[in-house]
């Protein structure tokens, strides 16, 4: 039975990824930090058979602990600071965490492995990096690929930049099968509720069971590529089994803007959105990024992969689970 170690398991991308890999059969473990973290209870409920271990990116011996625990096949590192807009108000924090919480895995890998990282009678750990779009920031290239320039718009963005190129980095130097999927805005029902999708279709679904008024948004220009977790996560598995390591772009290839997201939404459950959406200056951010849009053709390419679920698909999706979850609340 393989054996993969998740870390940031109790977020949206860890839950869709232990699905996955305990259909295939694999053994789940899931690195969970904090001594009182409300999410221990929602992974025991919905995945009893994931295995946690405490740990935390900021902690070395904690990293080394779960690798000797868990001894693994494959780690993918999904934890993160993974909030934009908080990552100006904790820029320290974003950079230990989302930047050198990656090295610190890596060289956890390196000392488990006694310092070699791979020969070909023990290919040793496979390691995923959860890379982001928001490397690409203001890019000049629209659609963006494996090839194009990085310019990181936030304190996330660049704590990102340095995970991925310290990735590339320990693949070359020690010849570890280390991988970066660069991803591109994925959602669904399992989403925080802070990120843009999440927060209009909660407040749809709360607008039409009448209880709230508004949704107040930064801005309605901004363009992303927005696909389905559950199809990304297939994607994080494919690039750990290739032959050789290697970095793909993952996304649809379409792009959207907010006010789009939130037309759509609204006309779902019959409403007008320019009824219901006011802006509010203070939570522009200090940097945008105007527009992301992947070219995923290598990922079709080289590991066969695409997404299935639509834009439309999508946005009923969340609106759907919304209106179920808010009117079980509201009962
Ligand atoms: P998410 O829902 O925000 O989950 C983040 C996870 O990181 C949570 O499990 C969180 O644990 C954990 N975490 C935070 N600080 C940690 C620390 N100090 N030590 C260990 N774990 C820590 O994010 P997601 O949407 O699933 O995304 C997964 C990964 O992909 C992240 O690295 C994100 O930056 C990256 N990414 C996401 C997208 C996207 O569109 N979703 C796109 C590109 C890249 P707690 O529950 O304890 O807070
Ligand atoms: O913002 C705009 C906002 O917070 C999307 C993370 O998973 O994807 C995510 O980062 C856009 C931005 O996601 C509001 O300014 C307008 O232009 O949903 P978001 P994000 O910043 O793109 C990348 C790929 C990651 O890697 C990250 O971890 O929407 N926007 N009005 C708003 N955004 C929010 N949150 N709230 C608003 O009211």
């Amino acid at each position: 039975m393989r054996r993969a170690l998740i870390t940031g398991i109790t977020g949206q991308d860890g839950r869709h990824l232990s699905e996955t890999l305990l259909e295939k059969g694999y053994e789940v473990y899931g690195l969970i930090r904090g001594q009182h973290n409300p999410k221990r209870a929602l992974i025991e409920r919905e995945l009893p058979s994931v295995r946690l271990l405490d740990g935390d990116l900021t902690d070395q011996v904690s990293l080394i602990t779960a690798l000797q625990k868990a001894q693994p096949d494959e780690v993918y590192n999904l934890g993160a600071m993974s909030f934009v807009t908080l990552s100006w108000n904790q820029p320290e924090l974003t950079g230990n965490v989302t930047g050198l919480g990656a090295l610190r895995m890596l060289e956890a890998i390196r000392n488990v492995q006694g310092g070699n990282a791979s020969s070909a009678s023990a290919p040793g750990i496979r390691f995923y990096q959860a890379s982001s779009s928001e490397m690409f920031g203001a890019s000049e290239e629209v659609p963006q690929s494996e090839t194009t320039r990085f310019h990181p718009r936030s304190p996330y963005g660049v704590a990102k930049v340095f995970a991925h190129h310290i990735t590339i980095n320990y693949r070359e130097s020690y010849g570890m099968f280390a991988c970066s999927g660069i991803l591109f805005n994925h959602e669904g029902p399992r989403r925080g509720p802070e990120f843009v999708t999440r927060k209009i279709s909660r407040a749809v679904a709360r607008i039409k069971l009448g209880l709230q008024d508004k949704l107040t948004l930064g801005n309605l220009d901004s363009k992303r590529d927005w696909g389905y977790a559950g199809d990304y996560v297939k994607a994080m598995w494919l690039m750990l089994q290739q032959d050789k390591p290697d970095d793909f772009v993952i996304g649809t290839g379409e792009c959207h803007s907010v006010g789009d997201f939130a037309e759509a939404a609204f006309k779902h459950v019959g409403l007008n959105w320019q009824d219901y959406v006011t802006l509010d200056a203070s939570l522009l951010r200090p940097a945008e990024v105007d527009i992301l849009q992947a070219d995923p053709s290598k990922a079709a390419k080289m590991l066969g992969w695409t997404p299935e679920v639509t834009f439309d698909g999508l946005v009923k999706l969340m609106v759907d689970s919304d209106l179920k979850a808010e009117s079980h609340a509201a009962r």
